[in-house]
């Protein structure tokens, strides 16, 4: 019994080193590797010194043509195995991946037996370890909150819940390997270890012409030879999710990659390959085959119809699917109802324009169903099709900080310099979705995404945001934008996110196209603004004048509005505060924008060791959604996750414990002690996100990994503030030096050309 295990290598070592590691931590281990090189400019013989004794590796080259179906072609023709199993270089297995095809394999005497894909972002070790802390039983697939993906099969969670290790009948078969797949993409030899003979027997081998889609045929002809098949939902497969990483997204995973004439030319190979055949399994795979490519003519091909440029081309690939659809059986047909029946009798009588027809109807259809369920459609129509052409009013100013979730931030602070120093020379608009935030000054308060939000947006000529706005707002010609950003970063941002795990090509072509509209950006010190430069590509005005946020830390009479704010929020005033006020993380979410956060201090042992002296106030991100629970901690634990302005937090505590997040820029103009909460240090900087600075050395405190800690730093805080007292210094001078109270005017004479 021996596998041998094909693997296509082209390109990046690092990669294939965590599949080569997976490979040598197996609990099977009677294999041959076979590495089909593919032009490859690495040193492959050098890196696979480290594996030798391993198992036999066999070495191959492709010489002239080139591709994985080549490769894997190659890997076919030098394997020995009972089985053979397709690996891609750049993914890796669990240990006892094979272990668990074989043990199915040799219990059912299946001729294919397949496992389950799960697609990741992750590199080997964190996933490892996140499959570990999840019982390897969680069935989400890593990154899902990150963007819109059609890589990822949805359905695949049918083989999670199938029985552990069972024999598939044909139909369950063909329904993990075909069937559910969303596109024709997701149709894989990944995964699936396959009897040798049967390929021998059968000469299946891949259409090196096909570039994209090669698996598809091959596993249709698999399937159509196999006879007994089995499947074992817990044999993992990681598939790499290159999305964020432009540079390396395999030829599979890049957008374009559904090209008419590749999808096309496949079909018609497979469907010969299948005609070929009478048996009942071949008959079965071509009903498949067929309902694929209805799939694909009438939700992707037809509604493209009426935005082809290029008429010519358009007839000719009509004329194509026409003459597909009219090979078909009629059953096949007449099985469809509704809108997708029409277009195919469309396609059969040749009437493009019937065809065209129908998809506008149907479009439009879904559009009013969209604009009755989304509450948010009506109003972004709106403001497309009318308020965009009302005049553009000159001296209303359009405020929004953190998504309309609170009154605070450096909007806020020009907001009120504004209105303190030009009364009445402007009309503010705030968007702010909590009911009970007071707002001093005139203004107009909004909730996002309403219909007075899109009115205001479209007649407001200045915006003042702190964070990304919507993609779908429209700059009008005279609109000045004013992006204030929201702190010094310290975690990598945008085009500067080279760790694939925090990063999305849509997240670094969305902020691209809004950093489009900014004509100014604040900078807090020089080291962000050579940041800011690089990181959003942003070549307009910077205002390199520090936050207007921080502006109230340096007020003369802080202390006295310190006072105020205490009295206010019923902190006593015989005790010092703490602010414990971490970020967010990025893998842990309930769905996109939702954060969870548990609290890793412990309150009880806090309370019982400093709880005669100080209170500790809480405040999470704005990210997340989880409340804290601080029930039974009534006069020692605060929890102000909700309040608006975390500036005046910072003005009425003593001490701050942070963890990543940019707080601590901010906090140090008040030159009051700082901790650091690292307890997931080595995840959130070396797998989560990469870090500017070297935090170890630069941050003015000390890291700190448990409450006990947390707690003994607490008792010796005058002490700490001695020993960091020069890295203080330093911190402050790189990055607070700009700031001094008067960030505000500053943006303000800029931006509004007020002196
Ligand atoms: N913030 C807050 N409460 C927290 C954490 C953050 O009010 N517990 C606010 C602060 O104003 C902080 C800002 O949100 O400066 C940004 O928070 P970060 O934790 O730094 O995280 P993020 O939103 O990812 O922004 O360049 C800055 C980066 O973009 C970081």
């Amino acid at each position: 019994m021996k596998v041998s295990v094909i693997i296509p290598f082209h390109r990046e070592l690092s990669f294939l080193e965590e599949c080569m590691q997976s490979l040598k931590e197996q609990t099977f281990n009677d294999i041959e590797i076979i590495i089909v090189c593919d032009h490859i400019e690495e040193d492959i013989e050098a890196f696979l010194e480290d594996y030798q004794g391993i198992a036999p590796i066999k070495v191959e080259h492709l010489e002239g043509k080139s591709g994985v179906a080549a490769a894997r072609n190659l890997g076919m023709s030098v394997a020995s195995g009972e089985y053979i199993y397709f690996l891609d270089s750049d993914d890796y297995l669990q240990a006892d991946t094979l272990e668990l095809l074989i043990r199915s394999a040799k219990e059912s005497k299946a001729d294919l037996v397949y496992g389950r894909m799960q697609w990741t972002w992750l590199r080997r070790s964190q996933f490892l370890m996140k499959m570990y802390n999840d019982d390897g039983t969680s069935g989400d697939d890593d990154g899902e909150d990150i963007s819109n993906d059609d890589y990822v099969d949805e359905k695949d969670k049918d083989l999670l819940l199938s029985d552990i290790a069972s024999k598939a009948d044909r139909g369950t078969a063909y329904n993990h390997l075909i069937n559910n797949k969303n596109s024709v993409r997701g149709i894989s030899v990944l995964n699936i270890l396959i009897r040798r003979s049967l390929v021998e027997e059968h000469g299946l081998r891949f259409n090196e012409e096909i570039i994209y889609l090669s698996d598809y045929p091959f596993v249709l002809e698999l399937l159509s030879v196999a006879r007994e098949y089995a499947y074992n939902n817990q044999a993992i497969y990681a598939k790499r999710d290159y999305r964020g990483d432009d540079g390396l997204l395999p030829l599979g995973q890049q957008k374009g990659s559904k090209g008419f004439s590749e999808y096309v030319n496949t079909y018609e190979y497979a469907n010969g390959l299948l005609e070929k055949s009478s048996s009942s399994e071949a008959r079965e795979l071509k009903l498949l085959l067929d309902k694929k490519i209805i799939k694909y003519s009438v939700s992707y091909f037809a509604p493209n119809l009426r935005v082809a440029t290029n008429k010519k081309v358009r007839d000719k690939q009509f004329k194509r699917i026409c003459n597909i659809v009219r090979d078909m059986d009629e059953d096949l047909i007449k099985s469809y109802s509704g809108d997708d029946y029409r277009i195919l009798k469309g396609f059969i009588s040749g009437n493009i324009h019937k065809v065209i027809r129908v998809v506008n109807r149907r479009r439009i259809i879904k559009r009013v169903k969209q604009l009755i369920k989304n509450e948010r459609e009506f109003p972004k129509l709106l403001y497309r099709k009318i308020f965009l052409r009302l005049s553009m009013k000159d001296n209303w100013v359009f405020c929004e900080s953190f998504f309309g979730k609170n009154y605070s931030d450096s909007p806020k602070y020009i907001f009120e310099y504004l209105s303190k120093n030009y009364p009445g020379k402007y009309k503010f608009i705030w968007v702010m979705d909590k009911k009970n935030t007071k707002i001093p000054y005139p203004h107009r308060k909004v909730k996002r995404f309403s219909i007075p939000y899109v009115y205001y947006l479209a007649r407001c000529k200045y915006y003042i945001f702190n964070v990304r706005h919507p993609v779908w707002i429209k700059k009008r010609k005279g609109n000045i934008f004013l992006q204030t950003w929201h702190g010094t970063p310290l975690k990598q941002l945008v085009f500067d996110l080279e760790n694939i795990n925090a990063s999305t090509v849509r997240y670094k072509e969305e902020t691209y196209k809004q950093s489009r509209a900014w004509d100014y950006l604040i900078a807090p010190n020089q080291y962000s603004s050579d940041i800011f430069r690089r990181c959003f590509k942003f070549d307009k005005v910077m205002l390199e004048t520090g936050y207007p946020r921080n502006d109230i830390l340096h007020y003369a009479n802080k202390e006295q509005i310190a006072e105020g704010i205490k009295e206010r929020l019923g902190i006593p005033k015989n005790k010092k505060t703490i602010l414990y006020a971490p970020t967010w993380r990025d893998d842990e979410y309930y769905v996109k924008g939702q954060y969870k956060f548990s609290l890793k201090l412990d309150l009880e042992y806090m309370r019982e060791k400093l709880g005669e002296e100080y209170v500790i106030l809480l405040r999470t991100h704005y990210h997340i959604a989880d409340s804290l629970d601080i029930a039974g901690y009534d006069g020692f634990a605060f929890d102000f996750s909700r309040y608006d302005d975390i500036s005046e937090l910072y003005l009425i505590s003593d001490c701050l414990i942070t963890d990543y997040s940019s707080v601590f820029f901010d906090y140090a103009n008040l030159k009051r002690p700082m901790l650091f909460f690292t307890y997931d240090l080595e995840k959130y900087r070396d797998i989560l996100r990469g870090f500017y600075i070297d935090i170890e050395e630069e941050l003015p405190g000390p890291l700190l990994f448990t409450t006990e800690e947390v707690v003994e730093a607490i008792k010796k805080l005058d002490q700490i503030k001695d020993e960091y007292n020069k890295k203080y210094d330093d911190f402050y001078n790189k990055y607070c030096s700009w700031e001094d109270g008067e960030a505000s005017k500053r943006v303000v004479e800029a931006v509004f050309k007020l002196k």
